[in-house]
């Protein structure tokens, strides 16, 4: 049979006695007067009952609370307990080292290029792989990111290798169209970036080099850099 040949389906009637009406009339009332629709009575005596036939523990009123702040975790709380949550650490949407070519002065083996624009804020000695570390380069040590198409940026983020032993203290970010910014200490322990933000360039490469690290540093690097 077709779906022409089908029968129709029969409308369907839901039958609101004029109690019920009456019932759910006044409480449209009070939320239209009051503006509050989930945040209020209504909600929470929703949450209780559902709470009570559930077994489920409300939330309650406090809230759940984000860090926004953090890099690789987000920290919140619920019912007065506090979680963490490992992430990705750094917004890949719009992020343009994504799709960059990368090229670097040069690597220590397992310390990628690469893995500085992977998106993970990890490096020595717990994560190696997440970070990029020259190879017995401190000053001087470059990485090149490149693209095919003219790219806009305007913000770039640096973490340096989140080990202790090694800091970049001072860098320079020379771009295509010949500008360039000078970069301050990086946070040593790489857990908070170092933030660019500039009026919006239009740019085929760029390059960071280090231009001076901590006393005692063996292999300069990043961890990560965003570019948007
Ligand atoms: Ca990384």
């Amino acid at each position: 049979m077709t779906s022409s040949q089908q029968p129709p389906v029969p409308p369907t009637r839901i039958d609101f006695s004029a109690e019920d009406r009456e019932w759910i009339a006044e409480r449209i009332k009070t939320v239209l007067e009051t503006g509050r629709l989930t945040l209020g009575p209504f909600g929470e005596e929703f949450e209780g009952k559902f709470a009570q036939s559930t077994g489920v523990q409300r939330i309650g009123k406090e809230p759940i609370l984000l860090d926004a702040d953090v890099y690789g975790r987000i920290e919140f709380r619920i019912a007065g307990k506090d979680h963490e949550l490992a992430t990705r650490g750094l917004q890949m949407t719009g992020n343009l080292a994504a799709s960059a070519r990368i090229t670097a002065s040069s690597s220590e083996h397992g310390h990628a290029p690469e893995s500085a624009v992977d998106g993970l804020l990890g490096g020595y000695p717990a994560n190696p792989a997440q970070e990029w570390s020259a190879n017995r380069e401190t000053t001087g040590a470059w990485l090149e990111l490149a693209w095919d198409k003219p790219q806009k940026v305007r913000r770039v983020l640096l973490f340096d290798r989140p080990n202790l032993v090694d800091q970049v203290t001072s860098a320079r970010i020379r771009f295509s169209d010949g500008s360039t910014i000078e970069v301050g200490e990086l946070a040593n322990d790489g857990s908070a970036p170092a933030v660019l933000a500039f009026p919006e360039k239009e740019i085929t490469s760029m390059t960071f080099e280090t231009l001076s690290v901590k006393d005692g540093t063996e292999n300069a690097g990043l961890s990560e850099i965003g570019v948007y």
